[in-house]
């Protein structure tokens, strides 16, 4: 469970700054022959954490990565003891940004008076900046405090099926990672397609509480009956079977940890794989999330407790360990149905049938595997050229 102080604000997701565009203007083209300028970030802390600390809401000492949406470019700088950091030579584009800064024991003892670990300063309500040649005024980007060790992530989503098998698309799946230290357990997590309907131009992206779903699924178990050990890897898959034997470029599934058995339709189950709970899909033969674009997202919250609104269940935003959104186009994030606070930006770029996936990039810190979450799936995530069940690239 995520743990949170009353102080920690929940999601406000209404007062953006003025520089923090939410929606990215896809139009917006670097000019190769533009020549670079040197811009400025702020960064300011809105929860009142560095105000605490160092009497102002300047946040210094923090990490700033920007990414070209449109080039792929990456920059890196820290913050000044004026909270400002200074990005030299960039091309005006849409960035992806995370900032962050870690906050000690020690430094929330004095602010909540709890010495605890995991909490950060984070950019969780502004994910992406203009940055634009004549604007030569530091762009602010607000940050508030937040528990930001999610032990377990979605480490991989392979969906595009397999090459040269016609239409054969029943191997996907989802894969998670366990990045803590700690044993954890599945039992009750909830794995959830975001609703969206692009026939009708519905989406709840903006919804300021909940996911909209008209698919969740859960582990099974009744608390400590499914352990992922520190450093493992779960795949969730969608038929766990040896797929190569209908599709030879195709992956063996068959030892996978779990499987999405729909009991009302005509479905494969592999009686040796558990299976997952259907708590409430209407529609289809089985759990499919789309090949090019479609958003998941992993819920510690009890199924049973949900609420029906229409024909969605409705999932509160507070009870979201991860969610990953990927589209067709990454760079089209005005595409986007999944809440800028859980995912700023998309992952995806694949196409049909070219057996190609996307997983977390992993990064070694003291010799340890870590998966990249910056709540911003534009800079966490990459695509590989085979799925990789069970394990990373
Ligand atoms: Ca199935
Ligand atoms: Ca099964
Ligand atoms: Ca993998």
């Amino acid at each position: 469970m995520k743990k949170r102080f009353i102080y920690v604000f929940a999601l406000a997701l209404s007062a953006l700054s003025l520089q923090c565009d939410q929606l990215v203007n896809s139009e917006l083209k670097p000019d190769a022959k533009e020549r670079g300028i040197d811009y400025k970030i702020i960064l300011n802390d809105e929860s009142g954490t560095m105000q605490k600390l160092t009497g102002k809401n300047i946040v210094c000492n923090a990490l700033i990565h920007i990414k070209s949406n449109t080039l792929g470019t990456e920059y890196t700088a820290a913050t000044d003891s004026n909270g400002v950091a200074t990005f030299h030579d960039i091309i005006s584009d849409d960035y992806h940004i995370s900032a962050s800064r870690d906050l000690s024991a020690d430094e929330m003892e004095l602010v909540s008076g709890h010495k605890v670990a995991g909490y950060k300063l984070l950019n969780r309500k502004c994910g992406v900046i203009k940055l634009l040649a004549n604007n030569t005024l530091p762009v602010e980007v607000s940050m508030e405090a937040v528990f930001a060790g999610s032990p377990i992530v979605i480490s991989e989503i392979y969906a595009s099926g397999p090459q040269g098998s016609g239409l054969y698309y029943h191997d996907k799946y989802v894969e998670l990672f366990n990045q803590s230290d700690s044993v954890q357990y599945l039992d009750g997590l909830i794995i959830a397609r975001v609703y969206s309907s692009e026939v009708y131009g519905i989406n709840y992206r903006n919804d300021p509480e909940f996911i909209h779903s008209e698919a969740i699924w859960y582990f099974p178990g009744n608390g400590k009956d499914y352990p992922i050990m520190p450093g493992q890897y779960i795949v969730c898959a969608e038929d766990a079977i040896d797929h190569r034997i209908n599709a030879p470029n195709s992956i063996d599934l068959s030892h996978s940890n779990f499987e999405f058995f729909k009991d009302d339709a005509p479905d494969v189950d592999n009686q040796a794989v558990t299976n997952m709970v259907k708590f409430y899909q209407p529609s289809g033969n089985d759990w499919i999330i789309g090949g090019e674009r479609d958003a998941l997202v992993l819920a510690r919250i009890p199924a049973k407790s949900l609420v029906i609104k229409g024909s969605q269940y409705l999932i509160p935003y507070s009870s979201i360990l991860d969610g990953v959104e990927y589209l067709k186009d990454p760079t089209m994030l005005n595409k986007k149905t999944l809440n800028d606070a859980i995912d700023a930006g998309a992952a995806g770029g694949i196409q049909f049938y070219t057996g190609k996936s996307m997983e977390r990039i992993s990064v070694t810190v003291g010799g340890k595997t870590q998966l990249l979450d910056n709540n911003n799936s534009s800079l966490d995530f990459k695509i590989i050229d085979h799925p990789t069940p069970g394990y990373h690239f």
